[in-house]
Formats: C-alpha cells, structure tokens, sequence
C-alpha cells in the first residue's frame, strides 16, 4: 500500500532528512516550507524514487495553511502521516532582554502553526478514522534552560499538545508519536544566531552531535511499526549530552 505523508519544513534539516527516508521506503510525499527553490529542487530530486508535491506556506498564517491544504488534489487528500516539524529557535537570551518579536515568530511558528497544520490535517484523518502525527518536540520541551524561557515554553506546549492528541485521537485510530530530539546539527542554531554561522558552529564543537537522519531514523521506526504499536514518546540525546545543558566536550 502507497502511504502519504506530509511533512512541514521539509527543505532542511530534520524534515529534510526525513522526505528523504520516506521517499526510500517509496511513501508519496507532500513536502510544505517557504523556500520554494529548496521545494523544487526536493521535488526534482525525490521525484526520481516517488510521487512529490509541493506546498509553499509559513505555517503562522493560518488561512495560507488551510488554502494550501485544501488546495490539494482529490488523490493527495488522503494524508497518512503528518509530521509536524517545522519550527526553530529564535534569539538566546534572559528573559528580561527577550525581543517580542523571537518570541511571536516562536509561540507563532512552533505552537499556533503546528496546530493550524493538524486542524487541517486531523479532520480527514477523523473521517477516515485511520492515521499518524509525528510531532517534533525536543530536550528543551522537557527541560528548560537559561536564556531559553520562550523556545523552552514553546517545546513544552508540543509536549503537552502530543498528550493530549493521543488522548482525544485514540479513539479516532489515529497513532501520535512525540519525539525529543538533544542537540542535532542543522540550520537550527544559524538560525536561532541570525546567520551568525561561526557561533551557530560552536554549539557543536568538541563533541559529536545528532545528524539530521538520526532523527528521521526514530521517525521511520515510530511510522513503521505494527499496528497494535505506538511509540508515544520518544527523547534522543547525542550521546555526549546527558540533559539540555549538560554536553560533555573533549
Ligand atoms: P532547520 O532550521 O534546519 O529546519 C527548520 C525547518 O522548519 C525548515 O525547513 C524551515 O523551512 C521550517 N520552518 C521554520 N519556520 C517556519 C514557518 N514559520 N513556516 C513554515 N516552515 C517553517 O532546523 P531543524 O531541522 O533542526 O528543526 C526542525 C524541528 O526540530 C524544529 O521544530 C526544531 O525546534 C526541532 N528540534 C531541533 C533540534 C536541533 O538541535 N536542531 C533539537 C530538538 C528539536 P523554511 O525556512 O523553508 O520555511
Ligand atoms: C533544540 C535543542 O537544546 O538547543 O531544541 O534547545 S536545544
């Protein structure tokens, strides 16, 4: 059987990755960002394994998410998984200092947008009474760090969000997954320094961190499991780091 799978911020990263795994393992793709040169070139390149479609949106503006959804097509409605991946850090900084506007685009892009995807995706699903949310949490969900009060927040709703789906959508055969990553390394930290990519750099030194496609490893093994089996929660450190803060270094 074809799966179809939708996963947001698919042009880097963790949701990159993870279109590449599935596309592997032949699952029909809709790959969702806001760089469309990145979209196209995914669709090009996975096109070659499976069936790809693009969606172009930034998921804080929920009419774009709901126009872009609905827009699919008849055979693309049909949405098995949906991973729940877009999202960054913006800023490190105390509380006292924080720039109101990290932390709209975090509770926007990392909270209000992942609920805007899943309301668009989980009445289908409901209907269908059959279906799987992956949603990316992370070690900062369930620890929080100095500097980091509103990414940390921000985590910790999606932990509570991947709670409280499972209560209401087991009933409905719909699975969800919550995955924790640690430190992995991607654009995550250029973006959170705002392109200050020597010092995104040095949050990976001395140590080895994640790769993008461990993560996407966790997600294949949660989608790939039994029927009667759901892996609900998930945290993966790279094993020099023992909590959020916590990295050994050498
Ligand atoms: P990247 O910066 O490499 O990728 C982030 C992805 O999210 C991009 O594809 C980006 O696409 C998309 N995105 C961000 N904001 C928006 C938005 N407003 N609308 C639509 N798409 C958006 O980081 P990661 O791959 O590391 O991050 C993926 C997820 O993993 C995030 O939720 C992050 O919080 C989480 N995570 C990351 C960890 C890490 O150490 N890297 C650890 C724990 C969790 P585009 O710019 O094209 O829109
Ligand atoms: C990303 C990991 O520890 O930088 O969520 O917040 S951390």
């Amino acid at each position: 059987m074809f799966r179809t799978a939708l996963i947001t911020g698919a042009t880097s990263g963790i949701g990159r990755a993870t279109a590449d795994a599935f596309a592997d393992m032949e699952y029909r793709l809709i790959l969702c960002g806001r760089r469309e040169d990145r979209l196209q070139e995914l669709q090009q390149k996975l096109g070659t394994k499976t069936a790809v479609t693009t969606l172009l949106f930034d998921v804080r503006d929920r009419e774009a998410v709901e126009t872009a959804i609905n827009s699919l097509p008849a055979d693309w409605q049909t949405i098995d998984i949906l991973v729940n991946n877009a999202g960054n850090a913006h800023g490190l900084s105390a509380i006292q200092d924080g720039d109101v506007a990290d932390w709209d685009q975090m509770i926007d892009g990392n909270v209000q947008g992942l609920l805007y995807v899943s309301r668009a995706v989980i009445a289908g699903m409901v209907a269908r009474q059959r279906g799987h949310i992956i949603n990316i949490s992370s070690i900062a969900g369930k620890q929080t760090y100095a500097n980091g009060a509103v990414y940390c927040a921000s985590k910790a709703a999606v932990e509570a969000l991947s709670t409280g789906m499972r209560l209401d959508l087991t009933q409905h055969g719909i699975k969800v997954t919550n995955i924790a990553p640690g430190a992995v390394e991607t654009e995550f930290s250029a973006v959170r320094f705002k392109g200050d990519t020597e010092r995104a750099a040095k949050v990976y030194e001395g140590f080895t961190p994640l790769e993008a496609t461990d993560i996407a490893d966790a997600i294949v093994y949660a989608v790939t499991a039994p029927a009667h089996v759901t892996i609900a929660d998930l945290t993966i450190l790279a094993s020099a780091q023992a909590a959020a803060t916590t990295i050994v270094r050498k």
